[in-house]
């Protein structure tokens, strides 16, 4: 596990549910809490999160990075699509800020698992021995990765999916709530696999997938 590293305060961007679990987990890891969330939605504005102030949308960026602001942390999740956080996450670095990286205290991490940079591993995860997760993904609530999986950049890994061995998740894919990965599959970027889905075959690039044993529904345009 890559050291949870915070060089000064940080800003939340996104103060949704999502953010609401980040919070508590940043408290209870040991990281001070965010000096600010930003949030599209005006009618949010002066209004607080878990004791955070909502002070704006991300045109704060600037004037908060002048002020003193020197990382972020990605609040929003995704239910399907993980563009807006890889977006947040860009955003973030644009204005020099650096990504917090979150471990929580009841997460079980190996000792060989590498954790990339603004990575968030709730409670309950489990990362097993020589797994890779890349920048700015998401092992969410109780989810398990097991031993030599490699998973890209700006994945979400829902509440409790599970991944067996050598499981390969590319960049953008999202895993839904309760999903299970068989051994040594590869989900292609930006696919989604439903949730509760049973993946036994490989998945495509954009390809949508569901049902037990999973079926592909669909595939994005790109
Ligand atoms: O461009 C944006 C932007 N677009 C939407 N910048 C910023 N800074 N914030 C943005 N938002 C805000 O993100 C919305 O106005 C809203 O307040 C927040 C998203 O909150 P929501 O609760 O809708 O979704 P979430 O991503 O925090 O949580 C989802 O994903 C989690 C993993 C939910 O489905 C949760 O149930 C789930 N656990």
């Amino acid at each position: 596990m890559s050291p949870q590293y915070w060089p000064g305060s940080c800003v939340l961007l996104g103060g949704g549910n999502h953010a609401k679990v980040v919070i508590e987990a940043m408290e209870a890891a040991g990281i001070p809490k965010p000096v600010a969330v930003l949030d599209a939605d005006d009618s949010r504005w002066g209004q607080t999160l878990h004791g955070v102030l909502i002070v704006g949308n991300d045109k704060c960026l600037g004037q908060l990075a002048a002020r003193g602001v020197s990382c972020f942390v990605v609040g929003v999740g995704s239910s399907g699509d993980t563009q807006l956080r890889q977006a947040l996450f860009e955003l973030g670095k644009t204005h020099g800020l650096v990504p917090v990286t979150i471990q929580h205290p009841a997460a079980i991490v190996s000792p060989s698992a590498v954790t990339g940079c603004g990575a968030q591993v709730l409670g309950g995860a489990i990362l097993n021995t020589d797994c890779v997760i890349g920048a700015n993904v998401i092992v969410n609530t109780a989810a398990i990765v097991e031993h030599d999986c490699v998973i890209g950049d700006h994945v979400h890994l829902a509440t409790g999916a599970r991944l067996a061995g050598g499981v390969i998740v590319r960049a953008g894919a999202h895993v839904g709530i309760g999903a299970t990965v068989k051994q040594g599959i590869e989900i292609g970027p930006r696919a989604v696999v439903g949730a509760g889905a049973v993946v036994i075959r490989d998945v495509a690039p954009g390809a949508v997938v569901a049902g037990v044993p999973a079926r592909e529904l669909g595939r994005d345009a790109a």
